[in-house]
């Protein structure tokens, strides 16, 4: 749903020219020295890019997800750590809150949310429990009005930085797997949490993880998402959903950079007396990955309109993701290929796309996960 093309065409037009001008010179210095330069915070900030999905009532552009997912195959034509920086503020980290938060909780975090005041990180994976999301041990024991946490949470986005954290922690040790699983908010500087050494990342550079660690950190009662206990889980996978379409969306703006830098390679770099673009096994390359991209945007665009429209879409943001970021990889790979031993060299931006983009595999469910639970979808629907 695109509420108001005008307006949102000057949107779209301003984030695709910020790419160009701003983010992409700043590429390779971010990845050299792991930062993006407070200039370009600021100036992300600016543009309003930390709250482009939190509602207008709480200080954001409260774009619907045809918009959000448009908006991202434009900014994320430029390397994913800018992308990385405002993710969490846009997705795992809010939207718990506004999926499950009270009114108060909203009106506390959100407006500083939007403004890139604070960064918010999502604390779901464990060092026992990545895929197997249900099996986490971190606990929160009720004390009178407050919870007192204890556990280690791996592999967090912006964790180094954030703010505020939307923890998944156990409440019910009795109860099973996910029914004993509760949201909480944590903010940053709680006497017993800390954190541990950034990670040393195979890409991505710029965009910073690490460990959580919580030991008997007392938060109040009344940062419970929602106030009620054992819904944690269930609100984590709704935020999954939406995640899942939302890293879609960011694969296809990576390929669609990808195929841009391949092609013009292809045109630049002559052998045999001719642009390589003209030898028919290199049109290949570029046609399939054309035509896979293609698919992709198409998929990511009809999921992203019938979720505005209230649809369920926990199986299509699934086959987004498994689809997208496979095909983001291949796309990678064949970039690469285009390039020849230019692809492998540093100074070529796509050495580095190669690997950032092998994340997307991964995380918010790995594409073995997405498979798991396309086929569970069809076999619930069919046996129901
Ligand atoms: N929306 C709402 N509720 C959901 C849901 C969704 N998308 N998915 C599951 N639930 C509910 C189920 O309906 C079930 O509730 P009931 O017991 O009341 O029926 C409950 O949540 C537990 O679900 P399920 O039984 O399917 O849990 P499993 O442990 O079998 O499987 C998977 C859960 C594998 C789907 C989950 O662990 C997962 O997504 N793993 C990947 C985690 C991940 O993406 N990690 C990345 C790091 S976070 S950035």
């Amino acid at each position: 749903m695109i509420k108001d093309p005008q307006t949102f065409g000057l949107l779209v037009d301003n984030v695709s020219r910020f790419v160009r001008e701003r983010l992409i010179p700043h590429e390779q210095t971010v990845a050299e020295t792991d930062e993006i330069p407070e200039t370009v915070r600021r100036e992300m900030r600016e543009l309003g890019l930390f709250g482009l999905t939190i509602p207008e009532e709480y200080g954001g552009l409260g774009l619907s997800m045809e918009e959000e997912v448009r908006v991202l195959f434009e900014l994320c034509q430029a390397s994913p750590a800018f992308r990385s920086l405002i993710g969490t503020n846009n997705g795992i980290g809010s939207q718990a809150l506004i999926i499950a938060g009270s009114e108060e909780q909203k009106q506390r975090y959100l407006p500083r949310l939007a403004s890139g005041e604070l960064l918010a990180s999502f604390a779901l994976t464990e060092p026992e429990a990545g895929s197997d999301a249900a099996s986490l041990r971190t606990s929160a024991t009720r004390e009178g009005n407050f919870y007192v946490l204890n556990g280690t949470k791996r592999f967090i986005t912006n964790a180094p930085e954030a703010g505020i954290f939307t923890v998944l922690a156990r409440t019910d040790p009795e109860a099973k797997r996910a029914a004993g699983i509760s949201a909480f908010i944590v903010e940053a500087g709680t006497p017993g949490l800390s954190l541990g050494r950034n990670d040393k990342k195979m890409g991505q550079h710029g965009a910073h993880t690490c460990d959580v660690i919580f030991d008997a950190c007392r938060i109040p009662a009344a940062n419970l998402i929602g106030g009620q206990e054992g819904t944690g889980f269930k609100t984590a996978m709704r935020v999954l959903d939406k995640g899942r379409l939302h890293i879609a969306a960011v694969c296809v703006g990576a390929a669609q950079r990808m195929l841009q830098d391949a092609l013009r390679y292809a045109l630049e770099r002559r052998q045999f007396d001719q642009p390589i673009a003209e030898f028919q096994l290199i049109q290949a390359l570029l046609a399939d990955s054309k035509t896979e991209l293609y698919a992709a945007r198409c998929m990511v665009q009809d999921a992203a309109q019938r979720r505005d429209r209230g649809e369920d879409i926990s199986l299509e943001a699934s086959c987004c993701k498994l689809f997208a970021s496979e095909m983001c990889g291949r796309v990678a790979d064949r970039a690469v290929q285009i390039h020849g031993g230019a692809g492998y060299i540093a100074a070529y931006a796509i050495e580095r796309f190669y690997r950032d983009v092998r994340l997307f595999r991964i995380y918010e469910g790995t594409s073995q996960i997405q498979q798991l639970l396309i086929a569970r979808h069809l076999i619930r629907r069919q046996t129901a």
